[in-house]
């Protein structure tokens, strides 16, 4: 262990330093004492960056003790931990969390105002780190906060990007992106150390060579090295004193490298291949649901779970560790299959670098493993060319074929004659070009596989991996997503907690089983007008936000209708404009009068891949009509549009708390689960949505009555489409859906222009991938049901605190129970 040897005198050098007492005098000095020798400012020069990053070196600080406690406590036994191998961490802001982890929230705010300083105002200064693009990387980030608040040993592996998800403004009602330089203003919340460099190789070739053994074995002669730094981050259970941790690298030129080309006379190619080596961890990939398939993108994965499983083995293991012991030690969750190549780099080390059989590395590796899948879309699971592979991990490579051959051995054996089968199974897939498929590769190693909600859990065992589900059907489990109630609900909503805790006290915030308690009060009239006060006071709050934040005025007494999450064809932002569109069309042709509609004011927040042109052409259009309809008075403000841009998770917790309506309107049998639709329904709000990902649980759980279901379900989308979809029969039956596709065709809201809308509209009648016009007149039936029930704000509210009351099952501590009892058989409370 490093620092073993020493030898301290000082009574105060044997143990870490206690915490900071928990007092506003004690707090008041580690900020000033940050301030002063951290920034190097006085208190009366200082900027708000400087007195944000001391706050948060202050909150910081506090942490540390309670992070080296836990630790010292892990490094003392041997149980089992969790390695969550993560390309993304969508983690929101940071200092919040610290504070109500650590219960500091009104001390830090005393101490400030002691300072002449509002803790709000710090707040708005920091930056939020967007290393992921959305449901994945966000549930990433509840996890880990999970198993620190369950006690759970559980280090999170990933990768610090110098530039996260992009930055998304409007020019015209078009996305243009700008990149995200979170870094720029620094980051306290970060503990780096560059002195602990893992190399990481790529390239070259393989020898085989005979060792003094007598065994064949495999050299691999490296064609180029990178090397990853370590960067912690505090993972703070909530106030129970654990800190996990959170571990990204950072790719950087090895010196080695530079220096021949250097000595050779080339200083200009020297730091160009310094700028080459740390390209691999520069920029977050913008794509979700998509697969990238790009070189740069397998070096950044590949880059990752390498440094990960060395830092594991070599680091956090005591130096007589034996390897065999490895499943006694750990547990690595794959998210998704971007890691999965670290099942290859596990044989790898194993067989090569530890000198075992290639039998026993096999039946190391097949229990350290587990794989969550995360999409239904057959053209979203990855695949690598093997020409790639072969050329930047030839190693790897030989692996993979050596792990297929023997797989393919298995299932002949179990399927005589069935070549068929053979070649679906395979984990080298030959069309369009030869590839290794990363999903294949997962099941084969993995103890478990699971979705990530019930309908997609089945639907992965019946159709996506159903050939492995018929081999292995004990392989298969479901793990339902879930949200942590800390941020999303305690933090995002104060106003609703503070009801809650009045009412059945604290003890939700980590039990969330116990918001059921609140079920009886939704009988209870004095608790609905509370209940009622809480989200006028949210949308007051949303109101002020967007005002300041994006220069819209909302107007008041509307009904919050919202559409957040990232823009794909599949979730349908296109069926939610039509259902605007719809109305508005009805007001101006005069079919609608408008004093009949429900005043509806419709939030939309959604990033495009900027790639992607159709979902930036629905951006565009949405956009448009916005402008139109906004400033048209005939509507007499009874609708409005607003799409405030870059949503991300700082918005999400305004946002989330004040919405009356949820959009949950995916084609069935397309959105995995869904996590947004679960922040919703625990803040109160009802949803409108199809029998789609844990929209199925959602509804099971707080009751038909209190969800608005509409839409075909799996098996009839899959009926329909094997009949043959033509989009066109309902434009061509359906006269109010036509009147508005012809509206956005006639160029009404794209300032005459036809050719601006006609991408979406061609698409639409003559393709609809997603079926939106199949589901509309269902939709629009049950947006008309809507209008009804809110109506009755008695009723609503009722509904309104039921959906809170049986919620309690999507808190993603429940996740991480399901996950140990299921999966990782970790101890937890520690
Ligand atoms: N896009 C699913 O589409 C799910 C999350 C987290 C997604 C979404 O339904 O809730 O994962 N899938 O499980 C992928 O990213 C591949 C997502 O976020």
């Amino acid at each position: 262990e490093r620092g073993a040897s020493l030898e301290p005198s000082h009574p105060l050098a044997r143990g870490p330093v206690a915490s900071p007492p928990h007092s506003v005098d004690a707090f008041v000095k580690e900020f000033l004492r940050e301030l002063n020798y951290g920034q190097g400012v006085p208190l009366s020069r200082s900027s708000l960056n400087d007195q944000y990053l001391a706050l948060a070196r202050t909150v910081r600080g506090y942490l540390t003790a309670r992070w080296l406690e836990t630790a010292r406590k892990r490094r003392s036994h041997t149980e089992r931990a969790v390695g969550y191998l993560s390309a993304e961490y969508l983690l929101g802001r940071q200092l919040d969390n610290a504070l109500l982890a650590t219960d500091l929230t009104q001390i830090a705010e005393d101490a400030l105002h002691a300072c002449g300083i509002e803790l709000d105002a710090l707040r708005q200064v920091e930056v939020e780190p967007g290393l992921g693009n959305g449901g994945l990387g966000r549930l990433a980030a509840c996890f880990i906060d999970s198993m620190a608040t369950m006690g759970a040993p559980c280090i999170g592996y990933g990768l610090r990007y110098e530039y996260g998800i992009f930055k998304q403004t409007f020019v015209d009602g078009r996305q243009i992106e700008i990149p995200d330089n979170w870094l720029s203003m620094g980051d306290p919340w970060e503990i780096a150390h560059p002195e602990m460099e893992v190399p990481v190789h790529f390239g070259g070739h393989t020898e085989r060579y005979v060792d003094e053994a007598g065994r064949d074995r495999v050299k691999w002669i490296h064609g180029w090295d990178v090397l990853g730094i370590r960067y912690n981050y505090m993972v703070p259970g909530y106030q129970n004193g654990v800190v996990n941790t959170l571990r990204l690298w950072r790719a950087r030129a090895t010196r080695a490298f530079d220096l021949d080309i250097f000595n050779a006379g080339d200083y200009a190619q020297a730091v160009r291949s310094q700028t080459f080596a740390e390209n691999i961890s520069k920029v977050l990939y913008p794509e979700d649901s998509t697969p990238q398939g790009k070189e740069l993108r397998l070096q950044q994965q590949y880059f990752f779970v390498a440094c990960s499983l060395y830092d594991f083995i070599k680091h956090t293991q005591p130096t007589d560790f034996d390897v065999r012991d490895l499943p006694e030690r750990i547990i690595f969750q794959l998210n998704d299959t971007h890691p999965v190549i670290a099942i290859p780099e596990l044989m790898r080390l194993l067989v090569d670098d530890y000198g075992l059989e290639w039998e026993d590395a096999w039946g190391i590796t097949r229990q350290c493993f587990a794989y969550t899948c995360h999409t239904l879309l057959p053209e979203a699971l990855e695949v690598w060319p093997v020409s790639l592979m072969e050329r930047l991990l030839p190693r790897h490579m030989e692996i993979i074929y050596r792990i297929n051959e023997g797989f393919l051995d298995e299932v002949r054996e179990a399927y005589p004659g069935d070549e068929l089968r053979v070649r679906r199974m395979s984990i080298i897939g030959d069309h369009p070009e030869r590839s290794v498929r990363m999903a294949h590769l997962a099941t084969v190693a993995s103890v478990k596989v699971n979705g990530v909600a019930e309908l997609h859990s089945q639907l992965l065992r019946d159709k996506v991996l159903n050939d492995f589900a018929e081999l292995w059907p004990d392989k298969f489990t479901n793990v339902t997503n879930g949200v942590t109630p800390r941020r999303f609900v305690r933090q995002a909503n104060p106003y609703l907690s503070k009801l809650i805790t009045d009412t059945i006290g604290v003890g939700w915030v980590a039990n969330l089983d116990r918001l059921e308690e609140l079920e009886v009060y939704a009988e209870d009239e004095d608790f609905r007008e509370k209940f009622r006060a809480v989200k006028a006071a949210n949308k007051e709050r949303i109101t002020r936000v967007l005002q300041r934040r994006d220069g819209i005025a909302l107007p008041e007494g509307h009904l919050l209708d919202v559409m957040v999450k990232r823009l794909h064809e599949y979730k349908r932002q296109s069926l939610k404009l039509l259902h605007i569109v719809t109305l508005y069309d009805g007001i101006i042709s005069g079919r609608l009068d408008p004093a009949s509609v429900t005043p509806r004011t419709v939030v939309f927040g959604a990033k495009a891949a900027p790639g992607y042109r159709m979902a930036k052409e629905t951006i565009y259009l949405i956009n448009s009509a916005a402008t139109v309809i906004n400033a048209d008075p005939r509507v007499e403000g009874r609708l409005f549009m607003a799409f405030p841009a870059n949503y991300n998770v700082t918005l999400a917790e305004r946002l989330i708390p004040a919405a009356d309506l949820s959009e949950q309107i995916s084609l069935a049998g397309k959105e995995a689960s869904g996590t947004g639709n679960m922040k919703f329904a625990l803040n109160g709000a009802l949803t409108i949505g199809t029998d789609d990902g844990a929209n199925v649980e959602i509804r099971r759980l707080v009751g038909d009555d209190n969800f608005f279901l509409f839409g075909m379900d799996e098996p009839q989308v899959a009926e329909l489409q094997a009949r043959g979809y033509r989009p066109a029969d309902y434009y061509e039956t359906n006269e109010n859906l036509r009147s508005a596709i012809n509206l956005i065709a006639s160029g009404h809201f794209t300032g005459g222009d036809r050719d601006a809308a006609g991408l979406f509209v061609g698409d639409l009648l003559s393709n609809d991938a997603f079926l939106a016009l199949a589901d509309y007149q269902s939709y629009m039936d049950a947006q008309a049901r809507v209008e009804a029930y809110y109506a009755d704000q008695e009723a609503w509210t009722k509904s309104a605190i039921l959906n809170v009351a049986r919620s309690g099952y999507f808190s993603s501590d429940r996740s991480m129970r399901d996950y140990i009892d299921r999966i990782w058989h970790v101890k937890t409370g520690v």
